[in-house]
């Protein structure tokens, strides 16, 4: 075989907070993605006690999508894409978060939306939690530290199952579930709603909410099976790539830690148990969490279908002299520059070949289909006075990366179900609140202060991708 299967599914990814916009309409409750105020290049985002006057939100208009995804989806099909991964803002749906019933206008949103997608023939591609829970979930229980919180996710995971059966056939239920493993306070913040107190363990934290997450995630995919024994239920994991500074081993063993350190939760969703260095781990810290033995049942009988991976870039790790014999690495604090691989203008590595690494480093982990649901770079786009971008740089990190996995796919062997490139039309970035790090192939007109027309202009790297969806990757 030297191309790619028919079917394979080529598209473009993003998250509902980071496009719709519309932050109170159609009875939307406040998320914790309404309450991070802009940062910049190198400068985090403020996360506020609620929503404040006088801050800067990106996310509450974003790119108007709420309003605007007819024309948007129009273009995609322009593009000749085959799925839209995006996400279900589960404060639609439930704007508190512990209603006991959901909101209609919510659930009839995201119908409009899946029925217009498939009228285009473009396949809807759907996140349950894509960095966003309500806000209210944060106040009254602190978010994910919280057990009830798992049976307000399975609730509103019922009730989306049950709505848009039919009409969505792959699923993922928590996008870059590991992120939190930086146990910085964004990462925290995004994927579980928690922020650390002053005093707080903040490896008690991760691991408790990490564990409600995960019983979580496998709830909803025996759920999910049981409301549609079709549904392909995936996890979403970024992929982090750990090479060894040198060739000393315990540069490798630290790359190994690091490694493994990243993937504990895939290897959950993905094999029903925790890995046993991890058990270990926990337990010599003398942590106390709360796993009951039924959470063990239910992990083992949640595994997901497939690996959704995310996959933007690759570090280096080093050991240092006095390392410790946990050899513990969560975190890039031990990230050293890699000597071979350039740079984008915000610092990420550009290494194709890692994402071949990845494939290949996946399927001989989980034995499972593989879906890489984002791969891009951020990158400063000019207009010209014509109203044209030319971005080679962004076709010729796309082409490199697509070669790669065509190899992955035609020389190794691994089972690939598509390609859906972050940020197809520019959005809100998730880490810096920024317009102008723009991801895109479709050009939107706003800029970091929030001035523009929203208008949308086709990129050089439209009419590339166009080209090589319309001949299945055969010319790159
Ligand atoms: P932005 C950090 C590192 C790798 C991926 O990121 C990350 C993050 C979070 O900032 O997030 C994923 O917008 C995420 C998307 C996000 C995208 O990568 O910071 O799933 O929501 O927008 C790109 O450049």
């Amino acid at each position: 075989m030297t191309q790619l299967p028919e079917g394979f599914l080529w598209g473009g990814a993003v998250a509902a907070n980071q496009l719709e916009g519309g932050w109170q309409e159609g009875g939307k409750g406040v998320s914790i993605a309404d309450v991070m105020a802009a940062g910049g290049n190198g400068v985090p985002r403020e996360i506020t006690a609620g929503v404040l006057p006088g801050k800067n939100y990106p996310n509450h208009s974003a790119i108007d999508f709420y309003h605007r995804y007819d024309d948007d989806i129009a273009l995609f099909a322009e593009l000749g894409m085959k799925a839209f991964r995006t996400s279900i803002a589960w404060s639609r749906i439930f704007p508190l978060g512990d209603e006991d019933e959901p909101n209609e206008a919510g659930l009839a949103f995201y119908d409009r939306l899946f029925d217009d997608l498939i009228a285009h023939g473009i396949e809807p591609v759907i996140t349950l939690s894509h960095f966003e829970m309500p806000y209210h979930l944060v106040e009254a229980y602190g978010g994910w530290r919280d057990r009830r919180v798992i049976d307000f996710f399975v609730r509103y995971a019922t009730i989306v199952f049950q709505r848009y059966a039919g009409k969505v056939h792959h699923w993922m239920t928590f996008n870059e579930i590991n992120n939190q493993n930086g146990l910085g306070e964004g990462g925290f913040w995004t994927d579980s709603g928690v922020r650390l107190a002053p005093g707080e363990n903040p490896e008690q934290v991760l691991y408790q909410v990490g564990h409600n997450e995960l019983v979580a995630s496998a709830k909803a995919v025996q759920i999910g099976h049981a409301i549609d024994p079709t549904n392909q239920i995936g996890c979403m994991v970024s992929y982090g790539l750990a090479y060894a500074a040198t060739s000393a081993p315990k540069d490798a063993f630290k790359a190994l830690r690091a490694m493994q350190a990243n993937f504990w939760f895939s290897d959950v969703q993905s094999l029903g148990r925790y890995p046993a260095w991890l058990r270990r781990y926990q337990k010599q810290q003398g942590l106390e969490l709360d796993i009951r033995p039924e959470d063990l049942v239910t992990l083992e009988n949640g595994t997901v279908d497939y690996v959704g991976f995310s996959y933007y870039a690759s570090g280096v790790r080093k050991a240092a002299p006095d390392e410790p014999d946990t050899f513990m690495a969560r975190g890039d604090d031990t990230n050293v520059e890699n000597p071979y691989l350039d740079k984008t203008d915000w610092g990420w590595s550009i290494d194709p070949l890692g994402l071949r690494y990845a494939l290949n480093w996946l399927t001989d982990r989980y034995h499972k289909p593989l879906f890489i649901v984002e791969n891009g770079m951020g990158a400063l786009d000019t207009v010209t006075a014509a109203g044209e971008i030319h971005d080679p740089y962004r076709i010729a990190y796309l082409r490199a990366h697509i070669e790669e996995l065509i190899k992955a796919v035609t020389l190794d062997g691994v089972d690939l179900i598509g390609y859906t490139p972050w940020g197809i039309i520019d959005l809100v970035s998730a880490g810096s609140g920024q317009m102008d790090k723009r991801y895109g192939l479709i050009y939107v007109d706003k800029n970091d202060a929030g001035d523009g027309t929203l208008k949308r202009l086709k990129k050089d790297s439209f009419y590339w991708y166009q080209h090589v969806i319309a001949t299945n990757g055969a010319e790159l």
